[in-house]
């Protein structure tokens, strides 16, 4: 440590947050000159982000050392978020709001040359995720640093991001996201934090001189991890969390032997591979897919995490039976399960403790959150690949199911299904490792995103665990969004208006205080700068949609939008279908007719998994669809149909503010919560949904007259499924004739949908012939009452009064209260 004497001088020329705009301009361009060395001459667009951005990471870098010094002191519990995905977006706009400079950087900008939204256009998405799961995360750790609460997100840094879209001869393109070509500003490597993870090898036991059995895993393969910290500022708060993730680089030591031997090549060769652990993002939302690079993925980035934590723990020099005291874990899905199988490894094998206690210690340390109740999304690895990847892990979960199916037994003696229905080995050939149950044995809570979900996830598919352990095991957490991001950020005229109405921008950090805008619905003058905000949003949009799709849209017509990831669950078929319907309507329509009907701007956007079938061709079908009608002139501006390429997290702060209906149509009972559907009315537009996920709990809080519910509820589906299979049921006749228009060409090649319509004509999975009617009625309402003005407005204007309750903020309170038992620190 530095000795006394000089500890003066390092507080003396300790850097220091740039107090003004002056400060960050001189920062500004000293970054351009000696970090880019670069100068007035050729500093673009490019190279002024970059400059600003390291301004504001110094600032963020100061506010990170002090938050982690404090919370060093302090030695007070933390809670580690473990994610494989952080859907993250980009990061400046979002850091000069948080640490409050968001004005100094503009006009600071401004006076050196540059326009700050051009700046903020240069930055690539950090788009480390797929959808929902991965963009929860992110805001869950906005929450939890502007919470004041101790808490880092470990995740894995991945070279390629969710791929790029491309529509090309109206089908999906995938090309690869190399988002780190400038490097990115927004991380701070730690060479120095370096990790052995062991792969493959062999186990073997000894007794040593105490009498003692002692497990080895040794003779595998290494490879080593190495930190990148990315600082996650919180907002009007200095506190400063981290986000800590993971790349896999060769040891040193790689392949010595190789080397040695004097094959050269193949030893660099070999040492290269370490590289492709952490180089890819696996491009799956709510699928899984078995591959060994995946469990490898898992196993890489869950090892290196729990060794940083216990590393952490044991400076502390506490007993092991107070790690739960120091330590709360969070398993964003079973993504993350084998941190319970490596916890207890570390604790028996490395560090001597017993059996029992070292599983008392694990399973009060985890907390489990289920995100889907889809039955080909959950993880089951086979237990060969398992067991050659894995050796001692698998004996550790052997023994771990053993332990827990004499206890069921002993519950249950008479019940000899039961021990077959919840062993975490399922029984098939080859024999297969359930995550979500290993999940479940190995934390003290497990919860659903939202309450339909946390209800069905007791009723169906983890029925058996709430007779073992009984019901207080498995609660709700209903998920939120960060009203910084996706309402500040997205739509600052929007904030700006409440703020000026309320007061203070402090609604951004207690939602709730947006209830003071409910009594101004029926204010003309409010409802009349709501509805210019939402013009200029839609108008925003349009801009956006000139420029990518290169046809104009009406900003008076009702914006439609839905995007989300393709998923048939989702029925953005059924969406589509419901276009055509519209579309054969318009053609059919008198002039008088035509005169009356609410002009529409139907926009699509969201990514397919590149190996699923089925959701390409609808892609295929709503581009089809958008070329036919866009060309139709019977049909002019009362219909317009957009797919926007590309969907990610930037587009959707363009994209969400501009909406006037968003759907949310899934078969009841299959999402889980949804997220986008808060970001939605957050920003003034109303949902046209089914009874599922958290739309319910958004029809509660903001009224049933606010939102536009139709089609059967969960409780129907099973009973209509099977109807399905069982005898004929007729289809819709309005889908019929939909399905006609596609089979007769209308829309090009009709062989294209084949499998598309007979998914529908078929057993109906995801019942989209029986929800259409139903749907077809709501559609004609949002019609109807888009036409009266006031109503709309008022009704907008109700619904973001009432949605303080999905702040991701009151979503991380309830976890830290209920699940992870931490507090708050303040940096006061
Ligand atoms: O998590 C989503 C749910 O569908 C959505 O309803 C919910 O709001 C959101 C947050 O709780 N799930 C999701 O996005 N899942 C994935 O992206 C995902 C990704 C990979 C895998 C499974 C699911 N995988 O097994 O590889």
């Amino acid at each position: 440590s530095i000795p006394s004497e000089s500890r003066q001088l390092w507080q003396k020329f300790g850097v220091k947050e740039f107090g003004g705009k002056e400060e960050f301009q001189q920062e500004f361009i000293r970054h351009v000159e000696t970090t880019l060395a670069r100068s007035i001459y050729n500093c673009d667009d490019l190279a002024a982000y970059q400059a600003a951005s390291q301004a504001i990471r110094d600032r963020l870098i100061v506010a990170w050392n002090k938050t982690q010094q404090k919370h060093t002191t302090k030695d007070r519990k933390r809670v580690y978020y473990l994610s494989l995905e952080f859907l993250m977006g980009r990061a400046m706009d979002n850091a000069m709001l948080n640490a409050g400079i968001k004005d100094i950087t503009k006009s600071g900008v401004a006076d050196l040359g540059f326009k700050i939204e051009d700046l903020l256009e240069q930055e690539p998405d950090a788009a480390l995720g797929n959808g929902g799961l991965g963009r929860l995360a992110a805001c869950f750790i906005d929450s939890i640093a502007s919470t004041n609460y101790p808490g880092w997100g470990y995740g894995l840094r991945y070279q390629y991001g969710i791929f790029k879209q491309r529509i090309v001869d109206g089908y999906q393109v995938e090309s690869p996201d190399y988002w780190l070509t400038f490097s990115n500003p927004w991380e701070i490597p730690r060479y120095e934090i370096q990790i052995d993870i062991m792969f493959y090898g062999y186990t073997r036991k000894y007794t040593n001189d105490d009498g003692k059995v002692v497990h080895v895993w040794e003779g595998g393969e290494q490879v080593q991890a190495v930190a990148y910290d990315v600082p996650v500022p919180g907002y009007g708060t200095e506190t400063t969390n981290n986000l800590r993730l993971w790349a896999s680089k060769p040891t040193r030591e790689f392949d010595f032997e190789k080397f040695n031997a004097g094959d050269y090549e193949s030893s660099v060769r070999e040492s290269q591979k370490a590289e492709t652990i952490s180089a890819v993002l696996y491009p799956n939302d709510n699928f899984y897919s078995g591959k060994e690079l995946r469990l490898k993925q898992q196993y890489f980035w869950v090892a290196a995490s729990l060794n940083d934590i216990v590393r952490r723990f044991k400076k502390t020099h506490r007993p092991w039976k107070e790690f739960p005291d120091q330590v709360a874990i969070q398993l964003n899905d079973t993504h993350p399960t084998l941190a319970v199988v490596e916890l207890q490894r570390i604790l028996i094998d490395m560090e001597g403790v017993e059996w029992d206690a070292a599983w008392n210690i694990v399973t009060n340390t985890f907390g489990y959150t289920n995100h889907t109740v889809l039955p080909e999304a959950l993880e089951k690895w086979p237990v060969p690949l398992f067991t050659n990847l894995l050796p001692r892990h698998m004996e550790i979960i052997y023994e771990i199911n053993l332990f827990f199916l004499q206890k069921v037994e002993k519950m249950f003696p008479k019940e000899r299904d039961l021990l077959a229905r919840v062993s975490i080995i399922e029984e098939s050939t080859p024999q297969q490792v359930r995550m979500a149950y290993l999940a479940i044995i190995g934390s003290h809570k497990v919860n659903g995103v939202a309450e339909l979900h946390s209800e069905l996830i007791k009723t169906t598919i983890f029925k058996d665990f709430v007779t073992i352990y009984g019901p207080d095991k498995f609660m709700n957490v209903t998920n939120g969004i960060t009203p910084r991001r996706w309402l500040h950020q997205a739509n600052p005229k929007l904030s700006d208006l409440i703020a000026s109405k309320v007061g203070s921008y402090d609604f951004l950090k207690d939602l709730n205080l947006l209830k003071k805008i409910e009594p101004l619905a029926h204010d003309p003058k409010f409802q009349d700068e709501w509805v210019t905000i939402k013009k200029f949003n839609k108008a925003r949009l349009a801009a956006h949609i000139k420029q990518s799709n290169g046809f104009e849209v009406n900003v008076n017509a009702l914006f439609d939008v839905q995007v989300k990831r393709i998923h048939e669950y989702k029925r953005q078929q059924m969406n589509i279908f419901g276009v055509i319907h519209r579309y054969l309507s318009i053609k059919a329509m008198t002039k008088e007719e035509k005169k009356e009907a609410t002009p529409r701007v139907c926009i699509f956007g969201g990514k397919s998994a590149p190996g699923y079938y089925m959701a390409k061709t609808i892609i295929k079908l709503i581009n089809a669809v958008s070329e036919v009608v866009n060309a139709d002139a019977d049909v002019g501006d009362l219909l317009k149909v957009v797919f926007i390429a590309d969907y990610n997290v930037s587009k959707a702060e363009i994209i969400v503010p501009a909406s006037d209906i968003s759907q949310h149509i899934s078969t009841a009972g299959t999402e889980a919560s949804g997220t986008s559907n808060m970001k939605f009315v957050l920003n003034g537009g109303l949902i046209l949904g089914t009874v599922d996920g958290a739309n319910i709990e958004i029809t509660r809080e903001v009224g049933e007259n606010n939102i536009f519910l139709f089609g059967h509820l969960a409780e129907s589906v099973e009973d209509l499924r099977h109807k399905h299979r069982f005898s004929d049921v007729p289809l819709d006749p309005n889908l019929e004739k939909v399905f006609n228009a596609i089979e007769s060409g209308t829309f090009g090649d009709p062989n294209i949908y084949v499998s598309l319509i007979s998914s529908v004509t078929g057993s109906d999975y995801y019942l989209v012939s029986d929800d259409f009617q139903s749907y077809l009625d709501a559609q004609k309402l949002v019609d109807q009452d888009f036409k009266n003005k006031d109503t709309w407005v008022s009704r907008s204007i109700t619904a973001v009064a009432n949605m303080g309750f999905f702040s991701s903020d009151r979503a991380i309170d309830e976890y830290a209260e209920s699940i992870w038992n931490v507090e708050p620190i303040s940096m006061e």
